[in-house]
């Protein structure tokens, strides 16, 4: 009994997700259509249920019945903040939305953009009021931490005393300030300094970076084509210690210029990129990182560390944790609606 079903990012495939909550022995209640465990257990969304896929509408109303039942938590991903930000005009410019309405972010929105306009309002009106963390303890079934893209302590705490007591935003005016980068620090004139508040709901929602050009390394281009300069930090691959194991660049992908870009540096993180990555005994699940199915050991999870993440986006399976307190992160505890994970070992035992 009891125990929580942690649950990838959907974006907007509900097939997946229907799949999914069979094969964890959720069934849609008869009078209500609420899915709910037949054997007590609560799932927990990582955030992203929209954008990208077909059945926006579907995937909403599954989940907020859920979670508006009892029957499951979740945590704000970074396409409900976007979606936040897309909607709300800045307070303190008439007509202009926070999350700018550039083409690009039209079409990484597109498919949301696609309800109508009272009802992305009431959808957006209650991704707002979505938690930015989940924290159980030992007595309700934990240790666990439930985050969206990445658990670092010190954005943690630094939220901890600004954020109500569910880790939720208190007003528009933090919305706001999540939104902006830089802040004018008036006690050094017209000065721009980094805006922590912005900086740790990034790393929250986002997931911390490392500029390429601090390790010599070459610029990559991303999956949309994009040369980047910063690279996302395989921030849970505690006991690595190198940029080519923790900086996200495919050697496969290609250079900025469009060459094979071949092997990473292998030099060691600085100090400063060494401090993001996760160093805690506390499990974290969570999502965001686009990882290839099936869960690899030091890849994808650690002990205390598990995606659940596999690009259900694109091709991936839909997937599962199921977590049943203490003890190492067992790959054995990955599901998808095609079963568990086919480990080698026990496949000859
Ligand atoms: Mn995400």
């Amino acid at each position: 009994m009891g125990g929580f079903d942690i649950i990838g990012d959907i974006h907007g495939h509900h097939a997946k997700l229907v799949e999914l909550l069979r094969r964890l022995d959720y069934l849609p209640g008869q009078d209500d259509g609420v899915w709910r465990s037949t054997n007590g257990r609560t799932a927990i969304f990582v955030g992203d249920l929209i954008d990208r896929g077909p059945e926006q509408r579907a995937v909403l109303e599954t989940v907020r019945g859920m979670v508006d039942h009892g029957d499951a938590l979740i945590v704000m991903g970074n396409h409900e903040f976007n979606a936040i930000g897309w909607a709300t005009e800045d307070p303190g410019r008439p007509g202009v939305s926070l999350r700018p309405h550039t083409a690009k972010n039209f079409d990484q929105h597109a498919a949301f953009l696609a309800l109508s306009d009272a009802e992305r309002a009431s959808w957006v009106s209650w991704f707002a009021t979505l938690p930015l963390w989940i924290e159980i303890d030992r007595d309700s079934g934990g240790p666990l931490r439930v985050v969206h893209a990445c658990w670092c302590s010190s954005a943690v705490e630094y939220l901890r005393p600004l954020l109500d007591a569910e880790h939720r935003f208190t007003s528009i005016e933090q919305i706001r300030l999540a939104h902006v980068p830089f802040r004018v620090d008036r006690s050094r004139g017209v000065a721009l300094v980094p805006n922590p508040f912005f900086e740790a709901v990034d790393t929250l929602l986002k997931g911390p970076e490392v500029d390429v050009h601090d390790y010599g390394a070459k610029e990559f281009r991303d999956k949309a084509g994009i040369t980047r300069g910063f690279a996302r930090l395989r921030w849970w691959r505690a006991g690595e210690t190198s940029f080519d194991q923790l900086a996200e660049i495919d050697p496969a992908g290609l250079d900025g210029n469009g060459e094979p870009y071949g092997d990473v540096v292998q030099v060691d993180l600085t100090p400063h990129d060494r401090r993001k990555i996760y160093a805690d005994d506390i499990p974290v699940v969570f999502g965001h990182h686009w990882r290839t199915w099936s869960p690899t050991l030091k890849v994808d999870f650690t002990d205390v560390a598990a995606c659940v993440d596999f690009s259900a986006a694109k091709d991936g399976p839909l997937v599962a944790y199921r977590f049943d307190g203490p003890g190492p992160i067992d790959p054995r505890h990955y599901l998808t609606a095609d079963g568990p994970v086919a480990l080698p070992s026990s496949a000859d035992s």
